[in-house]
């Protein structure tokens, strides 16, 4: 794989570089993308109405068992190439991993992630009180997929996913982290996402402001290929190790 001279030369003089990865950086481990069709059981519902507080309130087993689903699956699958690719960087500048997604692919390929802005599918909590939940997640569904959640110890009150819904604020410090890590990056690197979400989709554009040099991945076209400076169309487990393989030669 080829990868373009002038990404090449960008990778090589940077220091610091600031990764910002979505659902894309996860497909290749084989989870299915936030706006890819959900599979199965899931196909007949539009996630972002599913990925709202209203609709936990609504029908929290529904809910709770689309994030058990997810949470199950998440544990199931490895992390691919392009997320050991960034591990491997890390040897020998700073990567600063700052992503959308809720599954632990990128720790568990040995990297830390600065920030997860979304939060994270490990992460329960009640929903009544916010206190953690660290008991076990139930992924025995009905036949429709709902799940009952959990209670919480200290109020009883339904235990939900550690994720930010649509509607909810970003975690403060995980936001004021990315946004950081864009300002003050020799590089940032957008792997994997549609660029549709906010205020995530802003980062690159923060980025950009700060005349920090900035290169998509992805195999699609997006709403960011027009507001960085390359786009390159290739996939996460294909180009990462490509490029970083290049920075050795
Ligand atoms: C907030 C966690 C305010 C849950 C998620 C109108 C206009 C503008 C904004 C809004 C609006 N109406 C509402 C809003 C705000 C809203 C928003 O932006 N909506 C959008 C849809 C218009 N944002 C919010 O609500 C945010 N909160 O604004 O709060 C506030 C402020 C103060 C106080 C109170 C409230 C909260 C947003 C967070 C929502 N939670 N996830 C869960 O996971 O269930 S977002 C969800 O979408 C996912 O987490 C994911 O991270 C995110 C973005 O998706 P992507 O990661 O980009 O994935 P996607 O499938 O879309 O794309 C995959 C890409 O990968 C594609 O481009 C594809 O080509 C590419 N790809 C595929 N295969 C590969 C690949 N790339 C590389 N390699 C491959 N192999
Ligand atoms: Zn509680």
């Amino acid at each position: 794989m080829d990868v373009p001279e002038e990404i090449v030369a960008l990778a090589r003089r940077a220091r610091r570089v600031t990764v910002l990865t979505g659902a894309g950086m996860s497909a290749e481990s084989g989870v299915a993308t936030f706006r890819d069709a959900q599979t199965g059981l899931w196909a007949r519902f539009d996630p972002a109405q599913l990925a709202t507080a209203d609709a936990f309130r609504r029908d929290p087993a529904l809910v709770f068992g689309w994030y058990a689903w997810r949470y199950a699956q998440a544990r199931s699958v490895a992390p691919n190439a392009g997320h050991r690719a960034l591990a491997d960087w890390a040897r020998i500048a700073e990567v600063r991993i700052v992503t959308q997604n809720v599954d632990d692919l990128h720790e568990r390929a040995g990297s830390t992630v600065l920030a997860h802005l979304h939060g994270s599918l490990a992460a329960f909590r009640c929903f009544a009180c916010d206190r953690p939940y660290a008991g076990p997640v139930p992924d025995a569904a009905g036949a429709d997929g709902r799940v009952e959640p959990p209670r919480c110890a200290a109020c009883g009150g339904p235990v939900r996913p550690g994720v930010v819904w649509f509607g909810e604020a970003l975690p403060a410090r995980a936001f004021a982290d990315g946004v950081q890590a864009c300002r003050d990056a020799d590089l940032v690197l957008v792997v994997g996402t549609s660029g549709l979400v906010y205020p995530a989709a802003g980062l690159p554009e923060v980025a950009a402001a700060e005349g920090v040099p900035t290169v998509e991945l992805n195999p699609e076209p997006t709403p960011l290929s027009r507001k960085v400076d390359h786009t390159w169309r290739t996939t996460a487990a294909v180009g990462l190790p490509a490029l970083v393989a290049a920075l050795a030669r």
